[in-house]
């Protein structure tokens, strides 16, 4: 554990990881089985609650970004979580897989700032050829309707980003945090950078592939009930304001979440969302 909060590492056959922490249901680490870490962690991250650690996976739950009553980006990622001994069964989910379910519900005080009776379990699998799988489902146990938005705040480890490129965002349109959040429609062919990134791309086609040229590897991103992808680099001078963020990381880091942003999700009682994710990592020239 780290700080006390209990950290849950999935292993597969080959000797791949990824290491799960109760404080957030946040996934801190994810490595090939070389031992190479593939999601970035800034070396300022800060790990005691309620601050969410700058890094890995973090879950944007009930409320993305900062448009809204709650805190940015929600409560879920600041909360300790427990692990769900016996979970609902899911489709064929985790067979072959290394997995760890993990349950939030909310406190009394969860129910002050956000009144609904839900659910949310987690599940985070790590497959035999060390795809990581994150499974997202959210009931509304039995109280009035509810809306939410949310994403998997997901921080890839690159080697520079002015060398990277993402596939897959072609012609769609996008919020751009940076101009009130107003509506573009994306031009280029592929997305690089060379100043700060903050948007949120919609309805985006399932598969997404960010490509580091430097390393010689592409993540590929598939999704499944997460209609956005928000995409997020600081750049230079947003860095500096980031306290829990060295001032040259930016240069290592991309966020690209699937996402549920534009269209809130809706939740009738007893009703129940699934959002899944799976990212692999392939060679590539
Ligand atoms: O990725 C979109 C975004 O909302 C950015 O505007 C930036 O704030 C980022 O999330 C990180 O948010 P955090 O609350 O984790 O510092």
């Amino acid at each position: 554990d780290k700080n006390g909060i209990d950290q849950v590492i999935l292993r597969n056959i080959r000797g791949a990881s990824a290491t799960v922490s109760l404080h957030g249901g946040q996934v801190l680490s994810w490595k090939t089985e070389r031992g190479e870490e593939l999601l970035f962690t800034s070396s300022k991250a800060i790990f005691s609650p309620p601050k969410p650690v700058r890094g890995g996976i973090p879950i944007c739950f009930p409320q993305f970004g900062n448009r809204g009553t709650l805190e940015q980006h929600g409560f879920a990622r600041n909360k300790i979580w427990v692990i769900d001994q016996n979970p609902p069964p899911l489709p064929n989910d985790s067979n072959g897989k290394a997995c760890i379910d993990l349950l939030l519900k909310p406190s009394e005080d969860d129910m002050k700032l956000w009144p609904h009776s839900f659910e949310f379990r987690l599940r985070v699998c790590l497959a035999a050829d060390g795809r990581l799988n994150l499974i997202s489902r959210i009931r509304n146990v039995n109280g009035k309707p509810f809306s939410f938005s949310f994403a998997f705040h997901t921080y890839f480890s690159i080697s520079d980003i002015s060398e990277v490129r993402v596939e897959g965002l072609e012609t769609l349109d996008y919020l751009d945090n940076l101009c009130q959040k107003e509506r573009f429609t994306e031009q280029g062919d592929a997305l690089t950078f060379e100043s700060e990134v903050d948007r949120v791309y919609l309805d985006s086609c399932n598969t997404v592939a960010v490509l580091d040229h430097e390393r010689k590897r592409t993540f590929v991103i598939r999704k499944e009930g997460l209609q956005d992808v928000v995409v997020w680099n600081p750049w230079e001078k947003k860095s500096k304001s980031i306290v829990d963020l060295g001032d040259e990381e930016y240069k290592h880091m991309l966020c690209v979440d699937g996402a549920a942003v534009e269209k809130p999700i809706t939740l009738k009682p007893g009703e129940e969302w699934t959002g899944r994710l799976e990212l692999s990592v392939v060679p590539s020239t």
